[in-house]
Parts: structure tokens; sequence; C-alpha cells
């Protein structure tokens, strides 16, 4: 087999990835380790940023989400019940952000991958990358019990953060750099109408977050401990716990129900430099992890393919790769700015285990702080919208 770009991974990056080189007139092969049904069935992120939603739009990709998606105009933050305050993006920044899932954009991906006939090919086992510092790389795996190879011009390695990609990285190029936190987030989805607006609240007992998929779907987390297991959080459990950390009114408007997801997701932040050797770029999750505190990852999934896509669109058609070179370094600006902004949210909300009654103290004159400042309203604002592209 022969394509000019062999994608690794079928999730948001390596099948948007797959549509904008399309659009380029740049063929590429999508390689998938699970079926496809799995990859639909994973619940993840459900807030798009402005550029991201501009990003699907641009590629004929947001029909679906423009008809269901939820428009935002900011989140909502309350403390240890006191007043809530909503940090509106819209005013600050002119941006919007949309409710709409990521299942719902891998449906729509997979469904305009089948429109133009893509190549996706699912359950392929034992994935290497093969001379990517050479100008003829390769991708060598099984398919079906046999062995095949894929020969290519460009490998991208979209294939989340426990692929095989990254690896192939020699070590001494590879930089990393990690922040393990000591907690996770338990997320409940339930078929519940949902609170009006995206709420994180930070309370003695922990952090928690409503949020929604659609009008009829809601969906829930609760900071719990890193040895928690989803066999000790019944149902009633988890309302119960999600209730104690909401001001009184808003825990009064939960609608709670039978669970129909949960999950247990623990908290990381992870770069990994250079996102590009050779002919191997990383695209999203292969490439940096940050914890979901600021809705980030996914957005940055988003927006690293496009930076990627319009290198590899530049190459094809004018031969010049001014962008690919300079494909890193534009996309760790952006990865950066988020991993950051998700990193102090994280701080800010969370309650730390062995935080002294000084570190509370702290975080909480910060969150009444935000709440008195304008400026820091506005500073908050701009950091929760992302850069533009
Ligand atoms: P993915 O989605 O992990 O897809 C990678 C794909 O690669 C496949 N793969 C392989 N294929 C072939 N060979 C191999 N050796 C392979 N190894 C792996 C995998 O099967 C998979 O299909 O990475 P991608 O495309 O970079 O997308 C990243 C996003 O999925 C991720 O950043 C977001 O889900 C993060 N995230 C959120 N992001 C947001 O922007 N907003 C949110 O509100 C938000 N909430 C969340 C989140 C992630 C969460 N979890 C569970 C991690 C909430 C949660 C709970
Ligand atoms: C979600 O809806 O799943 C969600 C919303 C906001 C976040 C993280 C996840 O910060």
């Amino acid at each position: 087999m022969h394509t000019q770009v062999a994608i690794i991974g079928a999730g948001p990056a390596g099948l948007l990835l797959a549509e904008i080189l399309h659009h380029h007139g740049v063929h590429s092969v999508v390689l998938e380790r699970q079926p496809r049904a799995h990859v639909l069935g994973r619940i993840r992120a459900g807030v798009l940023e402005q550029t991201t939603v501009d990003v699907l739009r641009a590629h004929g990709l947001a029909g679906r989400l423009d008809r269901e998606g939820h428009p935002h105009d900011g989140m909502k933050i309350v403390w240890a019940g006191r007043s809530s305050y909503f940090i509106d993006v819209h005013q600050h920044q002119g941006k919007r952000f949309v409710a709409y899932g990521q299942t719902q954009i891998q449906e729509d991906l997979f469904a305009a991958a089948d429109r133009r006939g893509a190549q996706v090919l699912h359950g392929v086992e034992d994935v290497q990358l093969q001379d990517i510092d050479g100008a003829t790389p390769r991708v060598v795996f099984r398919h079906e019990g046999q062995p095949r190879q894929l020969a290519c011009d460009f490998i991208a390695g979209c294939d989340g953060f426990h692929g095989v990609s990254r690896r192939a990285m020699p070590p001494q190029v590879l930089q990393e750099f990690e922040k393990v936190y000591p907690f996770g987030w338990l997320g409940v989805l339930s078929q519940t109408p949902p609170l009006p607006d995206i709420t994180y609240a930070n309370h003695p007992r922990g952090f928690a977050l409503a949020s929604m998929r659609n009008p009829m779907l809601s969906r829930y987390y609760v900071q719990v401990t890193l040895d928690a297991r989803l066999e000790d959080w019944p149902d009633e459990r988890f309302w119960d716990e999600l209730k104690a950390r909401f001001p009184p009114d808003m825990a009064e408007a939960i609608v709670t129900g039978p669970s129909i997801e949960s999950s247990i997701a623990p908290l990381r932040s992870y770069v990994a430099e250079p996102m590009r050797h050779g002919r191997l770029f990383l695209a999203g999750d292969a490439a940096h992890i940050v914890p979901p505190t600021g809705a980030k990852g996914l957005n940055l999934a988003v927006s690293d393919v496009h930076y990627l896509g319009r290198a590899l669109g530049a190459f094809y058609r004018e031969g010049s790769s001014g962008l690919i070179d300079s494909y890193s370094a534009t996309a760790l600006r952006r990865v950066w700015h988020a991993v950051r902004t998700s990193w102090y949210l994280t701080n800010l909300l969370h309650r730390f285990p062995g935080a002294s009654a000084f570190d509370q103290r702290a975080q909480e004159y910060e969150l009444d702080y935000i709440s008195a400042s304008p400026a820091a309203q506005r500073a908050l604002a701009e950091q929760y919208a992302g850069l533009d592209l």
C-alpha cells in the first residue's frame, strides 16, 4: 500500500486531519487499532471553543453541530456555598462555546469519511513506524491476521497518549514535561435535563462540575481520590456527593436519574517537545495531555491538525516546507497556553490532599478576588477562551 500521509489513530485528531488533507487534495490512509463501535462508544469531551467550531465549519463538518449544538457565552464558578459568578467569555472576548459531544463529532467525521470513500482500517495491530528520519518512511502492522506495509511521504501520529507514535521519536530528541495530580474525575452521563450553565464548583469536599450534551442529557463530574473504583460509586452516592458540592439552590435544581455511563479519569498535564521529528508529526493527545478542567484537550487536537493540514497542503501544492518546519513551534505555543490555563484552573478549583489551612484560604481569596474584579474576570475569560489560531 502507498499513500501520501499515513495517519495513526481515528480519534478526532486523525479523522479530522484526513478530512483537512482531502480538502487540500492530499491522500491519506488512517490506521486505527479499535473497531469503529469502540471509538464511537467513548464518552469524552463536550465543550468546543469558537476556533474548533470555525475549523469544523470551514471543512463542511458542522451541519449537525450547528443544528444540535448548544451555544454558551461562558461558564459559571461557584465555591463553598457562596454566590456564583459568571465568566462572560462572549462579553470579554466576543467568542462563544458550543456544548456538543466528542461522540457526535466522531460520528460526523466517520460519516464524512464514508461519503468520500476514505481508507480507514480498523483493528490494526502491532503498528511500527520505520525510517521516520529518511525520505521514504513506512508503517508496518498486522491487519486481519496478515502482515501489511504502508509506504508514505509523511506519518501523522494521532494515536493518543498511549499510542506508539511518540515512542518512535529518538529518546535524545524527545523532551517531556509532566505533572501528575493526586486525584481523578468520576464522570457520569444521565438522561436528565442539565443545569442551564456549565458550572465549576470549588468545595471543601472537592471539585465538582455540571455540564451537558443536549437538553435531555447531562454530564456531571466529581473529584475523587486516585484509588476510587467505580463499584464504590453507586448512583445514589454519586448524586449525594455532587449535590453536597453545589450551593443549595443549585443542588436542588439538579435533576437526578440513572447513570447511563460512568468512568474515572486520572488528571495529568504532559507535553512532548518537539512535535515533529523527520517525517513524523505528533498531533492531539499523542503529543500532550491537559487535565479536563480547562476543557481544552479536544480543542488542542483540532488546532494541531489545522496547523498540520495547512502545512502539508502547502507542501504538496507549492513544494514549500516552511510551514512544515514551523509546525512544532506554532502548535506548541497554543498547546502551552492551554496547558498553563488548565493547570491554573486545576489548582484554583480542586481540593489538594495535604493542603494547609493557608493554602485553602489563599484559594478562597483568589476566587473572591476574581468574583469582585472585572479585570480578573476578563483575564480568566481570555485564558478560558483559548488563543486565536
Ligand atoms: P484520542 O481520542 O485518544 O484518539 C486516539 C486514537 O488512536 C487510537 N490508537 C491507535 N491506533 C493504531 N495503533 C495504535 N498503536 C494506537 N494506539 C491508539 C486509539 O484507539 C484512538 O482511537 O486522541 P485525539 O484524537 O488526539 O483526541 C484527543 C481528545 O480525545 C481528548 O483530548 C479529549 O477527549 C480531552 N477531553 C476534553 N477535551 C476538550 O476539549 N473539552 C472537554 O470538555 C474535554 N473533556 C476530555 C474531557 C477527556 C476526558 N477523558 C476521559 C480523558 C473529559 C474527559 C473525562
Ligand atoms: C464535559 O462536558 O464533559 C466537560 C465540560 C467542561 C470541562 C470538562 C468536561 O472542563
